[in-house]
């Protein structure tokens, strides 16, 4: 299908898919317009401010390379091998993500990876237009209205089609919620986020291991750091809203260098301005948004996170709005017709943006307590084996996630039934010595069917 009218496709957003879907319909051919609330980060300095960076897994990365993009993005990465563990005692642990460093995640500037889109959407040929913010849409007569900022002045434009990659306070999707009922539900995790910098060492280099996600669990809370490619650290601290600790009790600098004193004690000196930047920075929350409809019949659809924004802990956010990109790209060239793409669109995604939403929600718990709960590493030793054992039946669900392509839907049902085998398989085991192996095979065998490497 090519367009219906002489009136363009319009991206409302040039964030992550915005630039990323942009590029995959401009090369297509479609007649594509983007509108910006802010400045352009390529004249501006990017507006989001501190070095913030992203995990890049095999979706993400796969999606970018069919838009060509890929080797500019993973040219300024830092590769991450595994978790690193950092223990109360102090002790660390690498916890290797996948079976070599063809299974690796990838560290990326949000600023640098928005720049490369940008760039990509302009060369393919899409118009951009920056300063507009997305005010209010006459669906009827397809005219979007747009309000500049920086200097007051109104601006509309004729539409085919409106695509919404607006973020998770999407103003499209306020707009198409006036005119149909798209059952919005938010859901509040009820823990926050506040980001803190480790600064490069003396002599100019990291100050701890570059190629890890690090993480120290504490149980009800815990903090992360990325690397960044100019060798500092974006450490993410994620507490509880309420109850001790959490942001209701360490509410400023001191306190928080008290609780780093106490439960972060190898992180601390990595953070000499801990007090400016826990004051400086806003604490983020945390939320799941759930849609029942992305779409306004052939005139609105939804993706990323204006249509399924999710918790960070499974680092998929990114990954999975790029994954949209390339479907709906997909649907719009299949359909005779726009509202035919995006009802096509919503029924492939929506299922998996429900799973991945899911999944994100379990790793928080995974990530901040089972990574050292003994219960949690007999499981982890027999879900390694079995890997081993049945490489194209049972693929861990961090896996699947993370360095395959299956629908996650796929991935989170594989997932229950494999963590249910290793539940009953280690049932009152201490070690995997005394497990049932015939028990096992027999059960992998009747429940796992083989799952095929996508190409
Ligand atoms: P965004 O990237 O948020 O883009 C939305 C764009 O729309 C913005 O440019 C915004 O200015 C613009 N906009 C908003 N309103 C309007 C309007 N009214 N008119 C015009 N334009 C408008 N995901 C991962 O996969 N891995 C990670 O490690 C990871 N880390 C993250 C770390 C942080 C600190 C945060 C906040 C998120 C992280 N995510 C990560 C999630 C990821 O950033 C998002 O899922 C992803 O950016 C979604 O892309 P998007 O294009 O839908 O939204
Ligand atoms: N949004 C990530 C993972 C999984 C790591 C693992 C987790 C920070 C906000 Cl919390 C988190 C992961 O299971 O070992 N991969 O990538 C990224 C994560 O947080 C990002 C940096 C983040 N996202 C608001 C803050």
């Amino acid at each position: 299908m090519k367009s219906e009218s002489d009136k363009p496709l319009i991206i409302v957003g040039a964030g992550l898919a915005g630039g990323l879907l942009a590029t995959l319909l401009a090369k297509r051919g479609w007649d594509i317009d983007v509108y910006e609330k802010r400045s352009d980060p390529r004249v501006a300095g990017y507006e989001g401010g501190r070095s913030i960076n992203l995990a890049l897994a095999e979706r993400g990365l796969h999606a970018l390379r069919s838009a060509g993009a890929d080797t500019a993005v993973i040219d300024r990465a830092v590769m991450m091998r595994g978790r690193m563990v950092h223990f109360s005692d102090g002790t660390q642990q690498l916890q290797r993500y996948g079976k070599d460093d063809s299974e690796v995640i990838w560290s990326v500037s949000r600023g640098e990876l928005n720049i490369t889109l940008l760039n990509a959407a302009e060369a393919a040929g899409a118009r951009l237009h920056f300063n507009r913010r997305l005010d209010a849409v006459d669906f009827d007569g397809r005219v979007a209205k747009f309000a500049d900022d920086h200097d007051g002045s109104l601006s509309e434009a004729d539409f085919t089609a409106l695509l919404g990659a607006d973020g998770a306070g999407s103003a499209l999707r306020m707009a198409m919620n006036k005119r149909i009922d798209l059952g919005e539900r938010f859901e509040l995790l009820g823990h926050s986020y506040k980001e803190l910098e480790i600064p490069p060492a003396q002599d100019g280099d990291f100050c701890i291991e570059p190629n890890a996600l690090h993480i120290w669990p504490r149980g009800n809370y815990m903090c992360i750091a990325l690397p960044n490619d100019e060798k500092t650290f974006t450490v993410t601290l994620f507490l509880p809203n309420e109850g001790d600790p959490s942001f209701a009790t360490v509410q400023n600098g001191g306190d928080a260098c008290a609780l780093f004193e106490r439960d972060f004690a190898d992180a601390l000196p990595l953070i000499p301005r801990l007090q400016q930047d826990f004051e400086r920075n806003p604490a983020g929350l945390l939320a799941t948004l759930y849609l029942d409809r992305w779409h306004v019949d052939g005139r609105a659809v939804l993706l990323g996170d204006a249509a399924h924004a999710m918790v960070p802990f499974h680092g998929q956010g990114m990954n999975c709005a790029f994954e949209d990109c390339v479907a709906l790209a997909s649907h719009l060239d299949r359909e005779d017709d726009l509202s035919a793409a995006f009802a096509a669109f919503e029924t492939e995604r929506r299922p998996n943006a429900a799973a991945i939403q899911a999944m994100a929600l379990e790793n928080y718990l995974e990530m901040r307590s089972r990574v050292d709960d003994s219960d949690y590493l007999l499981q982890r030793e027999l879900e390694l084996q079995l890997a081993q054992r049945y490489p194209d039946r049972f693929v861990p669900r961090y896996t699947m996630v993370t360095f395959r392509r299956l629908p996650y839907a796929v991935a989170f049902e594989r997932g229950r039934v494999q963590r249910q085998l290793l539940v009953d398989a280690t049932r009152g085991h201490d070690t995997i010595d005394g497990v049932d192996w015939s028990w096992i095979d027999a059960e992998v065998r009747e429940r796992l069917t083989v799952l095929e490497v996508e190409h």
